[in-house]
């Protein structure tokens, strides 16, 4: 069994290994496979979920919610809090 996760803010080597080595310790997991250029995390065993969304979350990265099985839409984006506009200037 794996799971697939999309990782968002993944940019370059550093960021592969940063989550290799902060997930591939967790209970379950026996591989980490890390797509960079399709900003996804395959892991491998049966880890839990959320243990390895947290650990993602942990060093650096946004983790989207694994789409369901057979669905071909991923979920939407939270949306972020704009800042307020008209900040004081001198
Ligand atoms: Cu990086």
């Amino acid at each position: 069994m794996s799971v697939l996760l999309e990782v968002h803010g993944m940019s370059c080597a550093h960021c592969v290994a940063s989550i290799t080595s902060a997930v591939s310790p967790l209970p379950g997991v026996t591989a980490v496979d890390v797509a960079l250029a399709d900003g996804t995390v395959r892991v491998e065993g049966s880890p839990d979920v959320a243990a390895v969304t947290a650990a993602i979350e942990d060093v650096g990265y946004d983790v989207a919610a694994p789409p369901p099985e057979g669905a071909a839409a991923l979920p939407p984006e939270g949306a972020a809090a704009l800042p307020p506009e008209g900040a004081a200037a001198p």
